[in-house]
């Protein structure tokens, strides 16, 4: 007869095996010893065979499984209960990780809130045994020797590397005005690294430069006094100037707005050169075809701008003259002439039978050191020269 026991535990064995890890039914060995067990509770009856519904395993404690009997080995348990890893249910891992991102601090993460945060499979490092010592380094007198070991029992797991934090927003500039300095953080905190793990590469702080509106705008001083002029006899240029220095800007400050420098015309009086002449009494009162009028009697000639011997004035300086000529009519002939100035007639006139006492003709000119001129008759003349009227060449500089 069938060993009803046996056959049962072998149809046992069968559906055993393929549900998931429950395999303490091969504790078969000799150290065998009693289980610390207790009753499955609802959600974890073991096994129902049979149709009786009645339990044939229970959990072994140590083990996580389900055993025939009571009679089991922990050593041959394939699936020892794993270290607890429950969140502390005084905390709401939810709400600490939102407000104050706990899981990114591993170490803390794991006291608190290992499952919430996804940390169960960590494992910490352990040291190996130390290995035998080393030989003597010396073979004799004092020396050393070593021995080692690894963290390798088990290694760490898994490693983390430490990663950055996003940059905090920009801090406050160090100064309200002109240039100063902020700064900005981060933390290798995203996650921390492991002890094993690598710190972040690079810096925590990061500093720049910031500018800010500038702290003084520059005003300009009072304006100098004028220069003299640039020149010492007739029109020139004066100057006055000023600085940006009432304040200086600042660094970021507006530089004074317009010009530092000033100009202005000046005109020297002092330095005018006076130049008049007057010049009277024809040599020749019958002049040929254009023949320049000689006049004998110099009156005055302040620049001795005439030459009584030519009747030419010779420009002494720059400036503007005013020349005339007045001829004397003779009843019956007529008289022609011009004022003249480097061969190019200025004005032109005539004194006939119908004048009465002298006509005159002027010309005003500006004129260049060096310029020549004179009085021509116009192509011919009679001029007439008594006590009571004049022919005269006369000049003035007027400035
Ligand atoms: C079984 O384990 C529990 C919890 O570890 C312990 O309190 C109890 O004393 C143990 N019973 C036996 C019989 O070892
Ligand atoms: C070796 O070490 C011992 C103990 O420290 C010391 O007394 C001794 O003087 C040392 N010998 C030499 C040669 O340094
Ligand atoms: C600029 O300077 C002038 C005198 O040169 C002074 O009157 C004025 O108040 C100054 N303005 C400022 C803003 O300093
Ligand atoms: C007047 O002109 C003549 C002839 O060119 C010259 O010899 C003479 O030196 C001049 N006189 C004066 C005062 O310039
Ligand atoms: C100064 C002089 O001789 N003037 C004369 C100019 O011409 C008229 C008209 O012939 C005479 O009447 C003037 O005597």
């Amino acid at each position: 007869m069938v060993n009803l026991t046996s056959f049962f535990y072998m149809l046992a064995a069968f559906a055993l095996s393929t549900a998931n890890g429950l395999n303490c039914y091969e504790c078969q060995t000799n150290d065998i010893t009693k289980c610390n067990v207790t009753s499955c509770s609802a959600g974890e009856k073991c096994i129902g065979f049979g149709g009786s519904g009645s339990i044939i395993g229970k959990r072994q404690l140590s083990c996580h499984l389900c055993c025939s009997s009571d009679l089991c080995n922990s050593a041959l348990c394939g699936n020892i209960a794993s270290q607890r890893c429950e969140d502390d249910e005084n905390e709401d891992c939810s709400k600490l990780n939102s407000l104050f991102q706990v899981c990114n601090d591993v170490k803390h993460a794991r006291l608190v809130c290992p499952r919430y945060c996804n940390l169960c499979h960590i494992v910490d490092g352990e040291w190996s045994s130390w290995s035998i010592w080393s030989s003597c380094s010396v073979t004799c007198s004092n020396g050393t020797k070593t021995r080692t070991r690894q963290c390798n029992n088990p290694a760490p797991s898994p490693q983390v590397h430490g990663g950055w934090t996003t940059w905090s927003p920009w801090g406050i500039c160090s100064v309200t005005c002109d240039i100063g300095m902020q700064r900005r953080d981060r933390s290798c905190s995203n996650p921390y690294p492991s002890a094993d793990g690598n710190s972040c590469p690079g810096d925590s702080r990061d500093d720049r430069v910031c500018l800010t509106n500038g702290c003084t705008d520059g005003n300009w001083s009072q304006w100098s006094s004028w220069s003299s002029c640039s020149v010492t006899c007739g029109y020139g240029l004066k100057s006055r100037h000023r600085q940006c220095d009432n304040p200086k800007p600042s660094v970021l400050g507006t530089y004074c707005i317009g010009s530092s420098e000033d100009e202005n015309i000046c005109f020297d009086n002092k330095c005018e050169v006076d130049v008049i002449f007057t010049a009277r009494d024809l040599q020749n009162v019958n002049p040929a075809h254009s023949e320049t009028l000689i006049f004998t009697n110099v009156m005055q000639n302040v620049g001795n701008g005439y030459n009584k011997s030519t009747g030419v004035f010779t420009v002494p300086v720059n400036g503007m003259y005013s020349f005339s000529f007045d001829a004397c009519n003779q009843s019956g002939k007529y008289s022609f002439f011009a004022i003249v100035c480097d061969n190019v007639n200025q004005n032109v006139g005539f004194a006939s039978n119908n004048d009465y006492g002298s006509v005159s003709i002027d010309s005003t000119l500006f004129l260049s050191k060096g310029q020549r001129v004179w009085i021509k008759s116009n192509p011919y003349g009679y001029f007439y020269q008594v006590i009571n009227c004049w022919n005269m060449f006369s000049g003035v500089l007027t400035h």
